[in-house]
């Protein structure tokens, strides 16, 4: 430990809140936070980048691996379109790694407020970043290379969570299952099908009126014994959470929640009523450790019944509307009624209402009691997700003896230790498989390691061949979960005519669990990354700098994902000699040692790249109907 603290410079300006972020206490630093200087009066850091400087890290942002030429907002937002130009997504993990090659150094902004990084956006070579409201806690990490920087960042803010084994089996999810007999027809045809589903999940569906705790007795009678049922065929039920509590008199949790004053109450004391699925809902302060207790413990009627995974989604928070902003756009309204609007007017009115969801005025209008601290929410909105998700993984420890699969959609550093994250609602394109490649590493810096995106694509319609290699990478990603939007076209892998390939690859995935689980725990115990960029283990190699499409998996593979529509192969950069496995099936492969360099490989839609480094070995299991009936102990090892 006493290691840590000559790596780790503390900086500390105004009066920051303790976000929880961190676990250990760095004494403050006096001067300046080199190698930035700090302009009180802006706020601002500033580091001017020398023209080799690489920046990692920023966790689940758009973009590449190497981060400079863009500017990144961490203000958690619920927006499904993740272009390229887009500033925030759902999470805030504010770590950075700046590295020229030779020398680096790590930055962690510990500021639970909008913080924009201006990575060379405003001027090419200038780094800046800049929080809205100044009191932060500002780290400077310094060591010698990348993944130095990343295990002593990761010290700081604690180790990762680590899931239930099954949960590195195949999960099968849709928006639209509603019913017990929809769940029964996903598991009869993945059956039919032959290929193996260890997980289905619930989307809000099969709530009462999407009322959080609450199963619909209709949709689903005898609840308890319909989990119990699945989990015999080895499928475990992960069903969602939602952040809003429908206001409802009778229903249990919102009475509570008004009685014991654990909602998110506006200035005048009065809770905040905003709009979300179940319709008008309270918040539940979850940064007031009393009400994130009692809401934690609400997950018990769900584990009673034999529950042990859950997604807990829309935790931004996000906003359909608030009734107060509902009002001023409806007040708004009626000063253009009779009017002859020009197209100007036309504008302001169309503006009017489309302000009405995720408005930043209205995450003004709440407080939270934060550890007895009355806070504005827009001062802490980024940590709004991550206390949900702790409130419930906190629970789980008083509430049930079973490990539970946990993942949130919004983040901030710090939720780490207590789930994981799904990377919210992408789209079915090709784009977004790139994407998902390589959010990965940045994701595993920041010590997200169990993630994953929506396989296939959660928003637009999917096709055969991007599904197909879209299973192909998330193969090596710890959540691997095919799940859709409503009324998107059907994606259960049944659905699609090469059902024989999908059978081989979830297989495939399956005789890889072994070595997937083996890296994630030494990535968990050991504070480091079970999917690294190239560049973070060959060190000097120029070539493998920049390379954005190929990755590090464990401590033996790379593996080269096919992210193109219609490519029968693909450029691969070896950074050094390496055994190139190309699988059909776990035992139907083709091998043939490649030299250091650039390779045109062929690579056909139903086939897998993985490459073995020099001295080292992949292990494979014999693939089993779910996981349970996996033999984790009988492998079978490639070497090289
Ligand atoms: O307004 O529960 O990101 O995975 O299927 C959409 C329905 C709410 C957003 C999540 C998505 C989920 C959907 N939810």
């Amino acid at each position: 430990m006493s290691d840590i603290y000559s790596k780790i410079k503390k900086y500390v300006y105004g009066s920051p809140l303790n976000t929880g972020a961190v676990v250990i206490d760095v004494p403050a630093s006096e001067g300046e936070p080199k190698p930035f200087e700090y302009d009180a009066a802006g706020g601002t850091f500033t580091y001017n980048m020398k023209d080799r400087d690489m920046v990692f890290g920023l966790g689940e942002t758009v973009r590449g691996i190497n981060k400079r030429g863009w500017r990144y907002t961490s203000n958690n937002s619920d927006d499904p379109h993740h272009e390229e130009t887009k500033e925030s997504l759902y999470a805030s993990q504010n770590f950075l790694i700046i590295d020229d090659g030779t020398k680096c150094f790590g930055v962690f902004v510990d500021n639970p407020g909008t913080v924009t990084f201006d990575i060379g956006y405003t001027s090419a070579s200038v780094l800046t970043i800049n929080a809205q409201y100044k009191d932060t806690d500002f780290y400077v990490i310094d060591g010698d290379l990348p993944l130095e920087l990343v295990t002593t960042f990761r010290k700081l803010v604690g180790k990762s969570y680590m899931p239930p084994v099954w949960a590195f089996g195949y999960g099968q999810s849709r928006w639209g299952y509603k019913t017990a007999e929809d769940i029964r027809e996903v598991a009869k045809r993945y059956k039919e099908a032959d290929i193996p589903v260890d997980m289905i999940y619930m989307d809000i569906d099969y709530m009462q009126d999407f009322k959080d705790f609450t199963v619909n007795p209709e949709r689903f009678p005898d609840f308890e014994n319909f989990v119990q049922e699945m989990k015999e065929q080895g499928i475990h039920l992960i069903p969602i959470i939602d952040a809003g509590v429908k206001i409802e008199d009778g229903y249990d949790v919102y009475e509570e929640g008004v009685k014991n004053g654990f909602f998110c109450a506006k200035e005048d004391g009065t809770n905040l009523v905003a709009a979300v699925w179940p319709g008008k809902v309270h918040f539940p302060d979850f940064l007031n450790p009393k009400a994130a207790e009692w809401f934690g413990r609400k997950y018990k009627v769900l584990t009673d019944a034999g529950i042990d995974g859950f997604w807990n989604d829309m935790n931004e928070p996000a906003i359909f509307y608030t009734e107060d902003h509902l009002k001023e756009v409806f007040g708004g309204i009626e000063e253009f009624k009779g009017k002859d609007i020009d197209i100007w007017e036309y504008f302001k009115f169309n503006d009017l209402v489309s302000s009405l969801s995720n408005n930043a005025e209205d995450y003004r209008r709440f407080y939270h009691n934060f550890n007895g601290v009355k806070v504005r929410h827009d001062k802490v909105h980024n940590l709004y997700g991550f206390y949900m998700t702790k409130a419930a993984g906190e629970a789980f420890k008083e509430i049930t003896d079973n490990d539970v699969l946990l993942f949130s959609r919004a983040s901030y550093t710090g939720m780490h230790r207590y789930g994981g994250v799904w990377t919210g609602d992408n789209f079915a394109w090709w784009s977004h498989l790139l994407l998902n490649i390589k959010m990965m590493p940045s994701l595993n810096m920041t010590g997200f390691l169990y993630s994953g995106a929506d396989i296939g694509g959660f928003n637009a319609n999917t096709t055969e061949d991007l599904m197909m290699r879209w299973v192909e990478f998330g193969l090596f990603t710890p959540l691997f979960r095919n799940h859709s939007a409503l009324g998107t076209r059907d994606q259960e892998l049944y659905r699609f005519k090469r059902k024989k390939d999908f059978k081989n690859l979830i297989e495939l995935r399956h005789a890889l669990v072994p070595y997937i689980i083996r890296n994630f725990r030494d990535a968990v115990e050991n504070d480091t990354m079970y999917i690294k960029p190239l560049s973070f283990e060959y060190r000097g190699d120029e070539r493998a700098r920049e390379v954005e499409d190929q990755l590090l998996v464990g401590d033996s593979i790379m593996i080269a994902p096919v992210h193109e529509q219609n490519a029968n192969g693909r450029y691969v950069y070896l950074p050094e000699k390496m055994k190139m496995l190309r699988f059909r099936s776990y035992n139907d492969y083709d091998e043939k040692i490649l030299e250091a360099g650039d390779h045109y490989v062929p690579v056909k839609l139903n086939e897998v790249l993985v490459f073995i480094r020099p001295g080292r070995k992949l292990e494979l299991a014999k693939p089993a109907r779910c996981m349970r009936d996996l033999d984790m102990e009988h492998l079978t090892e490639i070497s090289f």
